[in-house]
């Protein structure tokens, strides 16, 4: 396949959902300067659009994404690597794309439908929430290459299953399974491969039908796991504060007292 700009990103909307897939089968969707910004253009887009509330990440073929392409990365034997070309590399392509899926207002999903490595396990980390085929694995692969984990895969991995278990998984570089990235809460379910897409619109499309708040909640934890006691009671306050003026807020009380489904509108 080509690697036209156009064909790097496959994006299908459904109301207020987009799904984006990575699409470099063959190098079980390695990244490259252009998919990252590719695929930022595509969350920005989401993120300024007034009516896309969720974005659903996969992957095509058997792969989510295989971390960095190193077929960019390595020069010939004798030619070292030029380090500082690597930090600006990640300033400029994979860390602005790990800041907008983890700060925007879209709620992110990732649909991992094979290996998550290296860089392709942060990009699934990134996300709000993780479904997985049982097929996937995920790989803090970087040690693999004498690397440190990067784009956030320390951090989101850390607040996900425990500083210790995070650093054991990126000294180590194995592979955690499906069913053990469950039982570890890196993802919320496994589903069959055949129903994974199904699956990730089905759940998409709830939260999209959900009310205002789910922004101010995915707002709230981007604190959690570092704020003290007092600044997330206080934090709490502000945005519950934000909630209790949206009309979904009234909608979802007076649907609990008329004993019927609430129709939120997301204002
Ligand atoms: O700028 C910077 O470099 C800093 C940023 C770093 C961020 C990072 O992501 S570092 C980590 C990079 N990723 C890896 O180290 C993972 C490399 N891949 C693998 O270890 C294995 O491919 C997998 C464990 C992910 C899957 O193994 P398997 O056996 O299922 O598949 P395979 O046969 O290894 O791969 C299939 C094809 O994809 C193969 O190509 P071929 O032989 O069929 O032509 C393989 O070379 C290609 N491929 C897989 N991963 C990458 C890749 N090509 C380029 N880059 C890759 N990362």
């Amino acid at each position: 396949m080509t690697d036209s700009a156009e064909e790097l990103i496959q994006r299908e909307e459904r109301g207020a959902v987009v799904m984006l897939t990575l699409n470099r089968p063959t190098s079980l969707n390695s990244l490259t300067p252009e998919l990252i910004d590719g695929l930022k253009a595509h969350v920005e887009a989401a993120e300024k659009s007034d009516h896309t509330r969720v974005i659903v990440i996969t992957g095509a073929g058997r792969g989510f994404c295989a971390g960095q392409d190193l077929a960019l990365v390595g020069g010939d034997s004798a030619t070292p690597v030029n380090a500082s070309l690597i930090r600006s590399y990640l300033d400029d392509h994979y860390l602005p794309l790990a800041r907008l899926l983890h700060q925007g207002q879209c709620l992110v999903i990732a649909a991992v439908n094979g290996v998550a490595a290296g860089a392709g396990f942060s990009l699934a980390l990134a996300a709000d929430i993780r479904i997985a085929a049982p097929e996937a694995q995920f790989i803090q692969a970087f040690a693999r290459i004498g690397l440190v984990p990067d784009a956030g895969g320390s951090y989101f991995l850390s607040r996900i299953i425990g500083p210790a278990r995070a650093c054991e998984m990126s000294l180590r570089a194995t592979p955690v399974p499906a069913g053990e990235a469950l039982a570890l809460g890196i993802v919320s379910e496994v589903v069959p491969r055949e129903g994974l897409i199904d699956r990730a619109w089905e759940l998409a499309g709830e939260l999209a039908r959900g009310p205002l708040s789910l922004q101010y909640i995915k707002e709230l934890f981007l604190e959690a796991g570092k704020a003290d006691f007092e600044t997330q009671l206080a934090k709490e306050s502000v945005l519950q504060e934000k909630a209790a003026l949206s009309w979904d807020f009234h909608e979802g009380v007076q649907a609990f007292l008329e004993k019927r489904p609430a129709a939120f509108q997301q204002r």
